[in-house]
């Protein structure tokens, strides 16, 4: 790769900081492309910094940027149609359906686009040539650096995107006096006015119309330079500085979005008040707050695999040789920074993560950058509870709060149905009808899934309190199944019709290429069971009247069982149309293997083996979300080995979108953006999720220690992670592939069962006393309910006998403890 140089000299030194391979992304060299450019972000900002020696891009983006207004795409003539799609659906007349639903589902307005906000431009006249360029993102610190030296003089750049104060602060230093001559202005690739306002400088831009919904965001970009020494001057275009010793530049930006149907508020007050407020602070003060803010999330999970002989490297050139080496801490450096980005994108009061989480700088991002909901904001937070970050899960939580009022009118006027429900996509106005078209729109169950993060929040957290402030939500959710699925007319399972695996149709059904439509396809089957379930469990938690859960049980009694096809394949369809060379990137119908709990070695066996080998039949490759996926399903599948194979497959460099055709396979960025290709975060957070799965699970009702570990990996530790249940993983280490030790907290007592492929003893803390421990018989989690349980499969007549995968001796203990408890487990030696 000719284009990035590696200088082998080491630049002069960095301040000391807490950094190691897996925590800092380095570089020496500026990025000419976004995709080079590294993200900061405080969940309302986000800023990509480029570390241009002469000129200094930092692109940025304020969350409630959006094209359009308050609207929602429901078109009510659906209605109308509802009973001929159904009809037509069972009477094998699926492509007509699909016309008919073309014809009368559809509204136009596709979905709004998230928008960038702008670039802050910094010119440094006479900073051309270089020397000892180094460019870093600190994860441990949130902050992005650059530095260099002309001369006998080194200059750095530190940015942050404060967590404190809704603000981007620039600080520029050199090391001799009066050394930074330097002018800033800002731009947009939107239309943009731009003025002076004292000693700040002002852009005004606005958020597009698209689609027939006129834009109404105003969006108010505001800073001022904080010089030290030197002069400043101020015009309507750009403020000069010459001769400081030092400066700070303050930036923010504001809109007038107060909620999806609300946008009255004033964004110039608005970002005079966060300039004003963030001004008080000097640059040291505003550091340290910002530090104790971040470091309170991001401190609480501590990830270590050894470095290998690339480790110390430039970050693309880790990445490009990967697949060739032992760079075990790029592993964890990737794992870190998946966490790094859902708190830089997604904090309490925020907009949620979309497809670039906060990141983009486009007018008409790939999908517009909004929320495609049939896997991808779901995959977002999926690393957010386990890998302890239960705060950035709030704004996905407003999100879905917001669409469960929305989705009434899509739930009432489309399908005629109690409720709510929302189709494949959302946007910021909380849009829930149907988007792009009948072959990719007409799958109803995006609201039913994003509920599901909502109770496993739950799992986590035990609340009660919290439980009763979104039980409607769940049953809402519960109540739109229970009008909308209708009777199979072929075997009397109450089945979703219209529907769709997303984004898929049978592959085998010669008459359906190019039909996707469908009734009771297997990913609809296991949304709903979850639905149902975690609606009958809520209701029962919270004291809710007996006559409901029973309406739902009813309902989960008719909902038609998984099936095993001929090809020994788990069946995305209810027939057995699944061709095995197809390797489609959604493997919609193992949402029961992960996220959900449906499928298990130990529960399901016959399922088991069915979704390994659906995931043989798919294959390794994919897109980065896809891979992301098969990370966690393949540590869902015991199998450690394979799950590395995967990332492996993650790990492979595209230097950027021009470079696509000659890096095919390339999935990861130089700044470890996750490549679809193009761009998309899921990716990141599925990898970041994953490799928790291989590390712990807590599913069934048991906390399993290093199910899924590799022989890469065959020393490390993790500290931090979080199990359903309220346990916390305080301290997990391994050596030579097998567990040694582990340290598990309850935060609300309770059985704590715990699962280990080596036997473990307990061990006192205060003085290294081992107790045994009592082992239990893996058995399944006991449901409340006969309704509640998985059904057995249905399997196919033309199947030869199942081949089970090999499931490693299990090693079971069950542990009683008490609120607070912490215990001590260690590997119990045989000899
Ligand atoms: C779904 C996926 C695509 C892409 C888009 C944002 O449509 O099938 O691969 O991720 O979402």
């Amino acid at each position: 790769m000719a284009l990035f140089a590696l200088v082998g000299c080491k630049a002069f030194s960095i301040e000391a900081t807490t950094d190691n391979n897996s925590t800092l992304l380095q570089y020496h060299w500026p990025a000419t492309e976004w995709s080079q450019a590294l993200p900061l972000g405080n969940g309302h900002l986000g800023a990509m910094v480029f570390g241009g020696s002469s000129s200094e891009e930092i692109q940025f983006n304020e969350d409630t940027m959006w094209a359009g207004s308050p609207y929602n795409n429901v078109n009510p003539q659906a209605h109308a149609v509802l009973d001929s799609v159904r009809s037509l659906i069972f009477a094998g007349e699926e492509r007509k359906a699909q016309e008919l639903v073309d014809a009368n589902f559809f509204t136009g307005a596709h979905g709004m686009n998230y928008l960038t906000g702008g670039s802050l431009r910094i010119d440094f006249p006479g900073h051309e040539s270089v020397d000892d360029y180094v460019r870093t993102l600190s994860l441990t610190r949130a902050m992005a650096t650059v530095e260099y030296r002309i001369g006998e003089v080194r200059y750095r750049r530190e940015v942050i995107a404060s967590l404190a104060d809704n603000v981007v602060m620039v600080r520029l230093t050199a090391s001799q006096p009066g050394a930074l001559t330097f002018s800033v202005r800002m731009d947009s690739p939107l239309d943009y006015k731009l003025t002076r306002s004292g000693k700040q400088l002002v852009m005004r831009t606005r958020g597009t119309d698209h689609e027939g919904i006129p834009g109404v965001i105003e969006l108010e970009s505001r800073m001022q330079v904080v010089p030290e020494g030197g002069k400043m001057k101020c015009s309507n275009s750009h403020v000069e500085i010459k001769g400081a010793n030092a400066a700070t530049i303050y930036l923010t930006a504001a809109t007038n979005f107060v909620n999806y149907r609300d946008t009255s508020a004033n964004e110039s007050r608005r970002a005079k008040q966060q300039l004003k407020n963030a001004m008080k602070k000097s640059y040291a003060k505003a550091l340290e707050t910002h530090a104790k803010v971040y470091s309170k999330y991001f401190d609480r999970v501590v990830f270590t695999l050894p470095d290998g002989e690339n480790s110390s490297l430039d970050t693309n050139i880790r990445v490009e040789r990967f697949n060739e080496s032992n760079d075990c801490s790029l592993a964890a450096l990737m794992f870190n920074f998946g966490r790094y980005l859902l708190i830089s994108s997604s904090q309490p009061g925020s907009q949620a993560a979309n497809l670039q989480g906060i990141w983009n700088n486009s007018t008409s991002a790939p999908w517009d950058s909004k929320y495609t909901i049939n896997i991808n904001t779901e995959m977002n937070y999926w690393p957010a509870e386990v890998t302890n970050l239960p705060e950035m899960v709030e704004p996905l939580i407003d999100m879905v709060r917001d669409l469960s009022v929305t989705g009434q009118q899509s739930a009432r006027n489309m399908y005629g149905c109690d409720g709510w429900m929302t189709h494949h996509n959302t946007d910021i106005w909380r849009s829930t009808g149907p988007v792009d078209n009948a072959f990719y729109g007409t799958w109803p169950h995006g609201g039913a899934w994003l509920s599901t993060h909502l109770w496993q929040r739950y799992l986590y957290n035990g609340d009660r309190e919290y439980l009763a402030s979104v039980w409607p939500i769940l049953k809402g959710a519960a109540d739109f199944y229970l009008d909308f699925l209708v009777e199979h007319p072929d075997n009397g399972w109450m089945v979703a019709a219209p529907s769709m695996s997303p984004e898929h149709g049978p592959t085998l059904r010669k008459d359906l290429k190019g039909v996707s439509i469908t009734a009771g396809c297997t990913m609809d089957n296991q949304i709903v069971f979850d639905v149902l379930t975690q609606a009958w469990y809520a209701s029962y938690e919270l004291g809710e009247p007996k006559e409901y859960r029973d309406s739902l049980a009813e309902m989960l009694d008719r909902l038609p069982p998984m099936h095993i096809g001929r090809h020994n394949q788990l069946q995305e369809w209810l027939g057995d149309y699944d061709n095995p060379r197809d390797q489609h990137r959604h493997i919609s119908h193992l949402y029961g293997l992960y996220p959900s709990d449906q499928i298990t070695p130990f529960e399901t066996p016959l399922l088991y083996q069915a979704a390994r080998n659906t995931l043989l039949q798919r294959g390794d490759e994919a897109t980065g979300w896809s891979i992301g996926w098969k990370i966690n399903f393949w540590a869902r599948m015991l199998d450690g080995e394979h799950a590395y194979q995967i990332i492996k497959n993650m790990l492979k460099l595209l230097p950027s979108d021009s470079e696509k055709n000659q890096y095919p396979e390339g999935r990861t960025y130089p700044n470890l953006f996750d490549a679809h290709p193009p761009f998309q975060i899921d990716g990141n957070f599925g990898y970041t999720a994953g490799v928790a799965e291989m590390l712990m699970q807590s599913h069934g009702g048991v906390v399993h220690l290093l199910p899924a570990l590799p022989s890469e990996w065959a020393n490390g530790s993790i500290s931090g992670l979080r199990a359903r249940g309220g346990f916390v993983v305080d301290e997990m280490k391994w050596n030579n592939k097998q567990l040694t030790s582990a340290t598990i907290t309850a935060t609300r007592g309770g059985t704590l069962r715990v699962r280990s492929y080596v036997p473990l003893v307990a061990v006192n803390p205060a003085n290294g006393k081992t107790t045994i421990l009592r082992e239990a018989m893996p058995v399944a989690q006991t449901p409340l309910c006969e309704s509640l349980r998985v059904k057995q499969p249905i399997v196919s007549d033309e199947l030869a006998a199942p081949q089970y995968p090999i499931v490693p001796r299990i090693f079971e203990y069950v542990i009683p403890m008490q609120t607070g408890q912490t215990i001590g487990l260690k590997r119990k030696l045989l000899y």
